[in-house]
């Protein structure tokens, strides 16, 4: 998943919107991609997003 880990700063599989500034592409779309609204995209989060917008599905 190198479009999560790559703004993913401090590596630990969750992405804040601090992160998220620091990307051109990913900060606009923070909040759709936060699907609860707790300020922190998880790896499922982003898989949803992902699956939602681009019809990815994760690899079993
Ligand atoms: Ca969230």
């Amino acid at each position: 998943m190198g479009a999560f880990r790559q703004p993913d700063l401090n590596g630990d599989g969750r992405l804040t919107h601090e992160e998220a500034r620091a990307d051109v592409n990913f900060s606009p779309r923070f909040n759709d991609i936060d699907i609860n609204r707790d300020g922190i995209v998880t790896h499922g989060e982003l898989l949803r997003y992902l699956q939602r917008t681009c019809g990815v599905s994760p690899a079993a």
